[in-house]
């Protein structure tokens, strides 16, 4: 066997979730590296620059809880955050952490073996190398693995083909003939951000969605200190609610509101902007009584109306199902359908029947022409990332072998079968803001690794002949030293996302939240609908408690 490095814990992945590892496991006095394909850190904001991309979490909410002093002295000017400011933060964050000495970049993981006699992970890289670890933490990204669309003659196409997730900084895109095909959270943005400099544009658009404003713009040095003076009690109500948005969360019960008072309340979040805070801050049942749903969903179309002037074009944009994927919001999308430049096709009126080297054929015939074409399709979203490697756990079972009848994770972190191994933003974490969910993650894994370390220096110490006080959880016997998940506790918890999803309206459109946006996939309750301030008590609980999910040998 080839020899290799070694180390206590590897992280894959230098993006936020991989960030916040390193610094946790360098903390605990492990020996750590962490190994990332991209060429520098920053994970989704390394690879998604295209135009107009922007995180749609307030910016003041858009970075790491846990660096008080850097969350009131970092800059910021607007409320959202676009990407290359984002790459910077984190950029700053390693830095300031002294944590780019455990990194290495264009280095991708290939494959890793749990090896029973050694206990250990055998990871080897794209670099050759290989490397032992007792821990793996896979921070690969939860959407990472691009998906193309599934269009005959997509490779014929002669002019310039972009995914928005491996974007090429070179295609000039001034006064262009720009084709996109994909109208989710980066469709809307990239189209919104092209309008201006294409020379035509036109959105290829399957299924329309339904988009708010997002209540862009700068903000003032008093927003600001009084955001720095309220950090604490903002990160107590963030990390005590549903979707940790910072957005309030109303309890009220659409209809019971009167018509005004739901126009009224609708019209007020609708002004203030943001997705999540028009979902979630005027009523409680939007995503659970699809009559509430359904008023939510006429005030979005009357919007539509009252922005777009051309008839057939408001018609277009206009969703016929209901308001129940991620919410998204815009600095002025539906505007741009105004501009004579900008144009859509209702592909669900006209599908695309081929794609042909000068551009897109519709059914009927219509040939628009095209120099640039964006695919903004999306992603082979949370097992994208697993199914390009081969890890293998105990016996030899593969990833893929393990998530053949569907998508689990206890916890959203570790898998039955695969010792020792960790997974942030894998599936069946909480529906919430993602860095603190990353964070929530990251904070778990790392209680479990805490909790076999103990465990290891209790028996350390036992056959060093030194005494010890107590255990490691305070039971009688010392707790594992290997954490392994049991296969009862892994299926409980996804039968219990599966439970929480009874009822919800979000079941009712096709996405990658449920592995619907790929053809043929099982469909699948990707995420934990309880809440974040639910995942977090239950995490309270299991660790209190001596890990109950995790063998006992
Ligand atoms: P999404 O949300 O998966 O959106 C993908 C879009 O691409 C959506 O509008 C799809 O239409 C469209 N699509 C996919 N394949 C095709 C084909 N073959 N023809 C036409 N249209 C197609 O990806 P995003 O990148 O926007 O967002 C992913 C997440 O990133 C988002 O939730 C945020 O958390 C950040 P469909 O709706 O399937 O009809």
């Amino acid at each position: 066997m080839t020899a290799g490095t070694n180390v206590d814990a590897l992280v894959v992945g230098a993006g936020l979730g991989g960030i916040y590892s390193t610094y946790l496991l360098s903390k605990m006095g492990l020996t750590v590296k962490c190994i990332e394909m991209a060429a520098d850190v920053g994970g989704t904001w390394y690879w998604n620059r295209y135009p107009g991309a922007m995180s749609d979490t307030e910016s003041y909410l858009y970075r790491y809880s846990w660096d008080k002093e850097d969350l009131q002295t970092y800059p910021w000017t607007h409320h959202y955050v676009y990407q290359p400011d984002i790459l910077k933060y984190l950029q700053h964050v390693v830095a300031r952490h002294d944590l780019r000495k455990y990194m290495q970049f264009n280095c991708e993981m290939k494959a890793a073996t749990w090896e029973e006699d050694s206990q250990r992970w055998r990871i080897t890289c794209s670099t050759g190398e290989i490397i032992l670890a007792r821990y793996l933490i896979n921070s690969l990204g939860l959407l990472s693995k691009a998906k193309y669309p599934d269009i005959k003659g997509l490779e014929t196409f002669k002019g310039k083909l972009i995914h928005t997730s491996n974007w090429d900084d070179s295609v000039s895109l001034e006064g262009k003939r720009i084709g996109v095909i994909g109208n989710g959270s980066t469709g809307v943005q990239v189209l919104t951000a092209l309008a201006p400099v294409a020379g035509k544009l036109v959105s290829f658009q399957r299924s329309p969605q339904y988009s708010v404003p997002s209540g862009q713009g700068p903000v003032t040095a008093e927003y600001r200190a009084d955001i720095n003076a309220r950090y604490d009690e903002i990160y107590k109500h963030v990390f005590n609610s549903n979707v940790g948005f910072g957005v309030p969360e109303s309890t009220r019960k659409t209809m019971e509101a009167t018509p005004a008072e739901r126009r009224e309340a609708f019209q007020k979040v609708w002004d203030q902007g943001n997705g999540f805070r028009f979902m979630f801050s005027a009523f409680g049942d939007l995503t659970t009584d699809i009559d509430a749903n359904k008023e939510a969903c006429e005030f979005i179309k009357s919007k539509i109306d009252e922005i777009i002037k051309d008839h057939r074009k408001a018609a277009a944009l206009k969703p016929t199902e209901l308001y129940a994927r991620r919410p998204l919001c815009d600095s002025g999308y539906y505007q741009i359908f105004n501009r004579d430049n900008v144009d859509i096709v209702a592909l669900r009126d006209n599908p695309i029947s081929e794609i042909i080297p000068a551009g897109i054929k519709l059914s009927d015939g219509t040939v628009h022409e095209l120099d640039v074409l964006i695919s903004a399709t999306g992603f082979e979203a949370i097992e994208g990332s697993y199914m390009r490697i081969c890890v293998k756990g105990r016996n030899g079972e593969t990833m893929q072998d393990h998530w053949k009848n569907g998508l689990k994770a206890y916890g959203a972190i570790a898998c039955s079968g695969f010792p020792n191994m960790f997974i942030v933003a894998g599936p069946q974490g909480a529906f919430a803001n993602f860095p603190i969910v990353i964070e929530s993650e990251v904070r778990f894994i790392m209680e479990c690794i805490n909790y076999a370390e103990s465990n290891r220096s209790i028996i350390g110490n036992r056959s060093n002949g030194s005494s010890t006080d107590g255990h490691a959880d305070g039971l009688d016997k010392p707790g594992p030293t290997i954490m392994e998940v049991t296969p009862e506790a892994e299926q409980g918890w996804s039968d219990h996302c599966d439970s929480l999803v009874v009822g919800s309206v979000f079941t009712t459109s096709k996405s990658w939240i449920f592995s619907q946006n790929i053809e043929g996939r099982k469909v699948n309750t990707n995420f934990f609908f309880g809440g974040l301030n639910a995942y977090l008590d239950w995490v309270k609980k299991e660790t209190s408690n001596g890990f109950p999910g995790f063998r006992r040998e």
